[in-house]
C-alpha cells in the first residue's frame, strides 16, 4: 500500500488547527494532527516543503520506519515544529493501519485496558462565586474531576481564567487569542502564593473532600516556591499541581519532590522522551503530560509510557483546544490501551470545529472512549475547513510590576 498524496489542510472554525491528510493507492485516508499554538504555519511550511514530497511512493504500512526515517534523516532532531510534523505522519498512518486492518487503533496498540477514560475540565473565575458556578456547570456536564485556576488579587488577567463570551458562542483560542500582537498579563509570583491556598481551603469546604481537584502553575515558579506551594496545597489534597517551574530544568524537580507530597504533572511542551527521562527515572513526577501532537505522535507516547510504567508514573495527556480532535482521539486510543492511564485534560471544542471534524468518541458520566471505528475514529469535511481561512492568533504572556517579562 503506497503512499500517493500527502495533504496539508489549514481552517480556523473556532481556532486554527493544521491537519495532514495521507491517502494511499488503495484509496484509504489517513488523518494526522499538526497544530502548533501560535506558530502554526511554520509546521505548514515544514510538512508541505520537506516532509510531504519524502511521503509520496512510501509503503504506508511502515510507521516505525517513516518516524526514524523522519526524526534521524533530517539530522536536525526534536523541536515543538519538527515533532509535530512528525506526530501529523504517525498519526494518519496509524489511522490507515487501522482502516486497513478494519479495528479502532487502540486494538491495534493490544486493546482495551479500561472501560473509559476519566477526563478532567477547566473551571475558573476571577471571585470565589464565579468559580464555584464553573464548578458546578463542570459537574452538570458529568466532569468528575476539575482543575481549579482563579484570580489573584491585584492582577488584572490571568491565563487560564476563561474570557466572559459575549455572544454566547465558545472561543477555542483560548488562551490565545486572535491578533497580531499577543496580549500582555500582569503577575506577581507572591500575591500568588498567599491566595491559591485559600482558594483551595473553601473550594473544598463547599464541594467536600472527595472531588478530585486540579491545578496549573503554568512554569511560574522558581524550585523553592513551587516547594513552598506544593507544601501549603497538601490539607487540600490535589490530584496534581501541574507545571510548577520551567521544566526544561529537569533537576530543578528534586528540590520540589524533597519537600512536597503534593502530586506533579510535567510536560505539555516536551518534545521527546529525552525531555522526561531524568524525571521519570528518579521519579520526580507522578504524571506524563505529553501530547501526542508535541511528541511526534502515537509511537513515542506509547513508549514513553511503558518507561514511565515501570516507575509508577501515569498518563495525563494535554487536551487543550489547540490539539484538534485528531489529536485528542489519538491520545484517547493510546490511553484506552495502556496500563499506566492515569487521567485524560478535556476541554471541548467548539460546535463549528465539531462540524469540521467528525468524530465518534462519546464523553458519558465524566470518561471519554474513542469509540469503535475503523482508525482513530475521526473524518475531515475539507468543503467546511475551506470555509475557514488561518487567522492571526497568539497566546498572551506577562509581565511583572516592574516591566519584566516573566515566565509563562
Ligand atoms: O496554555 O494549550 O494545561 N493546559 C495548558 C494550556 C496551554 C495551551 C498552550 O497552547 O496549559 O492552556
Ligand atoms: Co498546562
Amino acid at each position: 500500500m503506497k503512499i500517493v498524496a500527502a495533504d496539508v489542510v489549514v481552517t480556523s472554525p473556532n481556532r486554527n488547527f493544521v491537519t495532514l491528510k495521507i491517502t494511499t493507492d488503495e484509496g484509504l485516508t489517513g488523518l494526522g494532527d499538526a497544530t502548533l499554538n501560535g506558530r502554526e504555519l511554520a509546521v505548514v511550511s515544514y510538512l508541505r516543503d520537506h516532509v510531504a514530497p519524502l511521503l509520496i511512493g512510501r509503503d504506508a504500512s511502515r510507521i516505525e520506519d517513516t518516524w526514524q526515517f523522519l526524526y534521524r534523516s533530517g539530522y536536525w532532531r526534536r523541536g515543538p515544529v519538527t515533532m509535530a510534523a512528525i506526530a501529523a505522519v504517525d498519526m494518519a498512518l496509524w489511522d490507515i493501519k487501522g482502516k486497513a486492518a478494519e479495528m479502532p487503533v487502540y486494538q491495534l496498540l493490544g486493546g482495551a485496558s479500561r472501560d473509559g477514560l476519566m477526563a478532567y475540565g477547566h473551571a475558573s473565575g476571577t471571585s470565589l462565586p464565579a468559580l464555584f458556578d464553573s464548578i458546578r456547570e463542570h459537574q452538570e456536564q458529568g466532569y468528575r474531576s476539575i482543575r481549579v485556576q482563579t484570580g489573584v488579587p491585584g492582577l488584572k488577567s490571568i491565563y487560564g481564567i476563561a474570557a466572559q463570551s459575549t455572544t454566547g458562542e465558545r472561543y477555542d483560542h483560548e488562551p490565545a487569542q486572535r491578533g497580531a500582537y499577543p496580549a500582555e498579563e500582569d503577575w506577581d509570583t507572591r500575591s500568588y502564593l498567599r491566595h491559591l491556598p485559600t482558594v483551595f481551603e473553601a473550594v473544598r469546604h463547599e464541594f467536600g473532600p472527595d472531588l478530585p481537584l486540579l491545578h496549573d502553575g503554568h512554569h511560574r515558579m522558581t524550585p523553592i516556591q513551587a516547594a513552598r506551594l506544593g507544601k501549603s496545597l497538601e490539607p487540600y489534597d490535589l490530584f496534581w499541581l501541574e507545571d510548577c517551574t520551567p521544566a526544561e530544568n529537569q533537576e530543578a524537580l528534586r528540590l520540589v519532590r524533597q519537600h512536597t507530597t503534593t502530586p506533579l504533572a510535567i510536560g505539555e511542551i516536551f518534545n521527546t522522551v529525552w525531555d522526561f527521562q531524568a524525571l521519570i527515572k528518579e521519579q520526580l513526577i507522578d504524571y506524563v503530560r505529553a501530547a501526542s501532537t508535541h511528541f511526534g505522535g502515537i509511537s513515542p507516547l506509547r513508549k514513553v509510557m511503558d518507561y514511565a510504567a515501570q516507575y509508577q508514573v501515569k498518563s495525563g495527556f494535554h487536551g487543550p483546544t489547540d490539539i484538534s480532535p485528531v489529536g485528542l482521539a489519538a491520545q484517547m486510543h493510546v490511553g484506552l490501551a495502556i496500563h499506566n492511564f492515569g487521567i485524560q485534560e478535556y476541554m471541548q471544542h467548539g460546535a463549528k470545529t465539531n462540524a469540521v471534524f467528525q468524530q465518534s468518541f462519546t464523553f458519558t458520566d465524566g470518561y471519554l472512549h474513542p469509540g469503535d471505528k475503523p482508525g482513530l475514529g475521526v473524518e475531515l469535511d475539507v468543503d467546511e475547513a475551506g470555509r475557514y481561512p488561518y487567522e492571526v492568533a497568539y497566546l498572551p504572556y506577562n509581565r511583572l510590576a516592574d516591566g519584566t517579562v516573566h515566565d509563562w
